[in-house]
């Protein structure tokens, strides 16, 4: 870890206790602004998309308070040593699209992240793991976590439209990256991406989907199972969490890091 990520922390575990004490009059504000936005928790189950030869499987948690959402998941079986761009799409029909919506391109059937988009929406959120959250932040592999297991935690102030939708029943996770051809790493088997010709389309496509849908009244428990989740996490901070490719891959460019051979797990 970097000096400058411990002073973070070290920034944070100091404002944790202040924050506790502060929010109420924010917290109000916020939920007056959202029509009146009572606390509610919201559940995904993250299924894989099995027509872009995804096997893995994840979880979401949002305790969603006014604007600000406090995002838990827990993510198996991704491309190892790969990031992961993950999002909240919003405001569409809400649903995961199925698989006859992908099409044939360079005589490969595979869904891209536009296809899903009448199902799903547009992103709403980027789920990174530093700094802008915005759907401007939508591609920025260098704040994504890396596969293939991770465990994400963080606390998020959503925009208007994306609370809403979240509400609403609209909110959908996706978390993209796929290896169609099953050889390691991000290439081009695919052509490029449809969001940034820049990127293979294996970067961007989506892998997982879950729509995120009202739980019943209760106590929300931790994620399951994560080796790579702080244990230490504390409520009100945000923390992000992420697998230690992560650190191979802190500081480099996002292309690079797409072209860059997986880590040679298998
Ligand atoms: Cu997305």
């Amino acid at each position: 870890m970097s000096k400058n990520a411990v002073r973070t922390l070290a920034a944070l575990a100091v404002l944790a206790p202040i924050a506790a004490l502060a929010p109420p009059a924010l917290a109000d504000g916020t939920s007056a602004e959202n029509g009146g936005g009572r606390a509610v928790t919201l559940h995904a189950q993250l299924d894989p998309f099995k027509v872009n030869k995804v096997t893995g499987h994840g979880t979401a948690q949002v305790r969603l308070d006014g604007n600000e959402a406090h995002v838990k998941m827990q993510v198996s079986g991704l491309l190892a040593g790969a990031p992961h761009a993950q999002h909240f799409h919003i405001a569409a029909k809400g649903v995961c699209p199925p698989d006859s919506a992908a099409k044939v391109r360079n005589g490969k059937r595979f869904l891209n992240t536009t296809d899903g988009v009448p199902f799903y929406g547009t992103i709403g959120t980027s789920l990174t793991t530093t700094g802008d959250t915005s759907p401007d932040s939508g591609l920025a592999v260098d704040r994504f976590p890396v596969g293939p297991d991770y465990g994400y935690e963080r606390t998020i102030a959503l925009s208007d439209a994306a609370a809403q939708s979240l509400r609403a029943g609209t909110g959908v996770v996706v978390v993209h990256g796929i290896d169609y051809n099953n050889n390691g790493k991000y290439d081009d088997n695919l052509g490029p991406s449809d969001l940034d010709p820049k990127l293979p389309a294996e970067a961007t496509n989506p892998a997982l989907c879950g729509p995120l849908k009202k739980s019943a009244a209760g106590p929300v428990h931790g994620g399951q199972g994560g080796s790579q989740l702080a244990s230490s996490s504390t409520p009100g901070t945000t923390t992000a969490v992420m697998g230690t490719g992560a650190t191979l891959l802190a500081g480099a460019g996002g292309a690079l890091l797409l072209r860059r051979r997986a880590s040679r797990r298998s």
